[in-house]
């Protein structure tokens, strides 16, 4: 795990989201303060998936909540002003909510098939995704089957960036893949 996540920030990945659900406490906090410890050396960002507790314990610069963690204004009067709040969002509907109830930002998806989500339904798309962008006010970025091939048809929508997993951890050379990932967004 720590190689794949150092090989992607080697790559240019400006942000790290550890998501850990069957760790109990101890475990993904000794994880976190290492991958904590990673991305300072990289001077990249860490978020913490649904645990606030452990988000506060290592100093992350905040969380990613889902539809079954703590409610955002919960995370907030816990988290403080200062840390940041990212909600994972499923429809404009979540979007709104998530923006009235103080989230910093959001991350959309599924925009691409995607193996793990495919029990909730079909993707979203990118029109879905071009939507939520020109309604909210926060921060938009693009999660769920997104590929070299297909990162292209992201750009122009005018998204914040692009949330992955398995185009870097399953490429045979991570850091290359995360290299051209955010080469092929930007060119
Ligand atoms: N939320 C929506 S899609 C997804 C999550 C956590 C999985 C993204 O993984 P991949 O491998 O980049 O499709």
């Amino acid at each position: 795990m720590l190689w794949v996540f150092e090989q992607a920030l080697a790559g240019g990945v400006k942000a790290v989201q550890l998501r850990e659900k069957d760790l109990g406490g101890r475990e993904l906090f000794r994880l976190a303060e290492r991958t904590k410890r990673l991305c300072d050396r990289y001077g990249a960002t860490l978020f913490i998936n649904d645990r606030v507790d452990v988000a506060l314990a290592v100093e992350a610069a905040g969380v990613q909540l889902g539809t079954a963690s703590l409610p955002i204004e919960v995370a907030r009067s816990l988290l403080g002003a200062e840390k940041l709040i990212g909600a994972s969002i499923h429809s404009l509907a979540e979007g709104q909510q998530a923006e009235k109830s103080g989230a910093d930002f959001v991350l959309f998806g599924p925009v691409y098939y995607t193996p793990s989500k495919a029990m909730f339904g079909a993707p979203q798309g990118v029109a879905a995704l071009g939507k939520i962008v020109e309604t909210l006010s926060l921060p938009v970025f693009a999660i769920g089957g997104i590929t070299p091939d297909n990162v292209v048809a992201l750009r122009g929508l005018g998204i914040s960036g692009i949330a992955l997993i398995s185009a870097v951890i399953n490429a045979e050379n991570p850091q290359a893949a995360a290299q051209e990932m955010i080469r092929r967004l930007r060119s």
